[in-house]
Order: C-alpha cells, then sequence, then structure tokens
C-alpha cells in the first residue's frame, strides 16, 4: 500500500523534474509513510526514503514507516534536514506550499541551501484523490459510527434540550464507539438558525414545532466521516416541509447521476437545478459537496466552480440545502463512492422526514 504510494510520488517527482520532496503536514506524511504522529519531516528521493521525528516518536515510526529510515534529530530540524539534502546531493526540492508558512519557507530558503526550492502544487492531494481498498473501509467504519450515532441521538433530541448538549452527547456517542473525536464542529442549528447552513451548536434549546439540522462526523483511525440530516420536533411549517422535499429529491437526484467521467460541476448542476426550478436557486448558497478522506473537505470538489473529474474510488458528500430566513433551513448529506454509473452509498441512515 505505502509501496505503491511511494511509486506513485517517484514517478511525480520524475515528471516534475525533482530531485526530491519534503513533507511536513500531517496528512500527507501519514499517507506517504504510514507514520501517524503529530511530528515528522518525511523526505523522498527516487532511492530514499527518510523520516526525520524527535524523541517522542522514534519507535512507533520505526514501527509504522517501515519503507523508511527513521532519524531522531536533535538540535535544530533545519540542521538535520540540510545534513541530509547534502547527503543526498539535492538541487531541486518540493515544498507544500499551500501550508508551510511564509516564515518558514524564508527560514528554508535561508538555511536548508538547496538551489531550487519549487511548490509542490496539488501533487500530493491529487494522489490522496482516490482511495484504496484500506482507505474505503476505514471511511466505512467512520460513517457507520456517524450513522450509530444519529440514530442514538434521535431519543434525545426533545423540546428544552440545549444545542450543544446534543452535540455534545453526539460527540461522545463516537468517541465511546472507537472515534478519535469529531472530524469538525458539531452543528446542531435549531428553528431559526437552521437558516445559518453552519450554525454550530449554541445555547438555544430546542423548541415544538420547529426543525432541527445536525451537520456531524468523525476522525476514526485518521480517516473522517460527515453526514447531515434534518429532523422535525412536532408539527413543523408547511414551507419547511416543501422545501424538506425538494432538498431530498434534489439531493437523491445529484446522488444518482454521480459517475465517473463527469465534473464536479455537472453534478451540482443537476441538484442546483431542481432547487432552482422550486424557487429556491438563490437559498443554496454553497457548493453540493466535497471529497472525504484523511481530511473532512478534501479533492474532489462539487460546485458551480469544479473541474474537477470523477473518477472510481474517489470518496464524495453530496449536501444540497435550503436557507430561508424566518423559515428556517434543511440540508441532507451522504457519503458516496464513485464506481462507473453506480454509486456506492456509504451513510445508510434515512432520508425520509423523520418527525420527533
Ligand atoms: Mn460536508
Amino acid at each position: 500500500m505505502i509501496k505503491n504510494r511511494l511509486d506513485k510520488l517517484r514517478l511525480k517527482l520524475k515528471e516534475k523534474g525533482l530531485d526530491a520532496v519534503l513533507l511536513t503536514k500531517r496528512e500527507n506524511y501519514i499517507y506517504i509513510s504510514g507514520f501517524t504522529g503529530t511530528f515528522a519531516y518525511v523526505f523522498v528521493t527516487q532511492n530514499d526514503a527518510i523520516l526525520l521525528t524527535d524523541f517522542r516518536y522514534v519507535s512507533q515510526a520505526e514501527k509504522q514507516a517501515d519503507l523508511f529510515e527513521v532519524v531522531e534529530y536533535k538540535g535544530k530540524i533545519l540542521d538535520s534536514i540540510k545534513e541530509v539534502l547534502q547527503s543526498k546531493d539535492i538541487e531541486k526540492l518540493g515544498f507544500e506550499d499551500d501550508y508551510i508558512t511564509y516564515n518558514k519557507y524564508e527560514e528554508m530558503k535561508k538555511n536548508l541551501l538547496v538551489k531550487e526550492l519549487i511548490p509542490l502544487g496539488s501533487i500530493i492531494d491529487n494522489l490522496r484523490i482516490i482511495k484504496d481498498e484500506d482507505e474505503i473501509e476505514t471511511i466505512k467504519k467512520a460513517v457507520k459510527i456517524a450513522d450509530d450515532a444519529f440514530f442514538h441521538i434521535l431519543n434525545y433530541i426533545k423540546p428544552g434540550v440545549r444545542e450543544f448538549e446534543i452535540a455534545a452527547e453526539i460527540e461522545y456517542f463516537m468517541k465511546k464507539s472507537g472515534a478519535k473525536g469529531p472530524s469538525f464542529e458539531t452543528i446542531v442549528a435549531s428553528g431559526y438558525r437552521s437558516a445559518l447552513p453552519h450554525g454550530t451548536a449554541s445555547f438555544k434549546k430546542i423548541e415544538k414545532n420547529e426543525g432541527v439540522t445536525l451537520d456531524f462526523g468523525c476522525i476514526y483511525k485518521d480517516y473522517c466521516s460527515d453526514m447531515t440530516r434534518t429532523v422535525f420536533v412536532g408539527q413543523p411549517k408547511e414551507e419547511l416541509l416543501d422545501i424538506y422535499n425538494v432538498v431530498l429529491n434534489a439531493q437523491k437526484s445529484a446522488l444518482e447521476k454521480a459517475a465517473k467521467g463527469l465534473s464536479g460541476r455537472e453534478i451540482d448542476l443537476v441538484a442546483r437545478d431542481i432547487i432552482s426550478k422550486n424557487g429556491y436557486g438563490e437559498n443554496f448558497g454553497h457548493g453540493l459537496g466535497h471529497g472525504v478522506g484523511l481530511e473532512v473537505h478534501e479533492k474532489p470538489r462539487l460546485s458551480t466552480k469544479s473541474d474537477d473529474v470523477m473518477e472510481n474510488n474517489m470518496v464524495v458528500t453530496i449536501e444540497p440545502g435550503i436557507y430561508v430566513n424566518g423559515v428556517g433551513g434543511v440540508r441532507i448529506e451522504d457519503i458516496i463512492v464513485i464506481n462507473d454509473n453506480n454509486p456506492i452509498v456509504l451513510t445508510a441512515s434515512s432520508k425520509e422526514i423523520i418527525v420527533l
């Protein structure tokens, strides 16, 4: 698995004319090396794979990154890296331009003494975009934990309970089920607050006859899940139920159309057309979805601006929503795996109207 990823990275290095890459973004070095600790500099050339870390992580790195030579650095990390670069005659070094701070870049330029520091752009993101079997299995577990948490929380949502209590219960449940934690700040947006697309849980109490949007996910073995459901407590306004049916129709249609070869824009348009035709075009102000993996939001993007083309084994969300001030909002989100013309839906929670 790691061998395969290293081979692909080395091919990219060749294409780009790079002698080596230096990775420090955690998701990227997990992907390339297998090491999951929070601190490492991962260095890869055509012939070498070296992981520099400190005392805390040496034995973990040796175990997890078994295709890498693990070097424990003492003193300044950039001095250790400079030594490695000089011993390997590196002239063109790729770095993570979308992650390294300006300060770090200046420091690297001054201290590493390589001829050229070359931005990697999306090279690593593009390697991570198609998931292998192990990754899909891990994501399935993360999705299952979130599905179970949704089922669990339905008994907990009632008038008088505060949004943050619901968020805490969801997160506690997920952690007890083996998750490392939530994959982002849990969204619980009830009543008028459900018109906020990203209303993280507040002190507001759930009231009778309103909707509650729950958007949450967990991290399981470093892979993320992400799901959204809107449920109702008592009898919601007629318009909110109409909105629910429009969102559900848009969500199902886009999900069914999601296929290999289509762009993120084309799939987004399927949902957007349905929502617009029902008069809510202005109320769907975000993209349809995004890739999910080591990061909860990663490539590919599904939006009006996305040229990303779907390929098999990309894992993406489909999450249209409608938000109307004074009425409320509805969003429905599933995770799917692109699979020719038959996407595999990982999220198992019901999408039918749930009235509590
Ligand atoms: Mn999402």
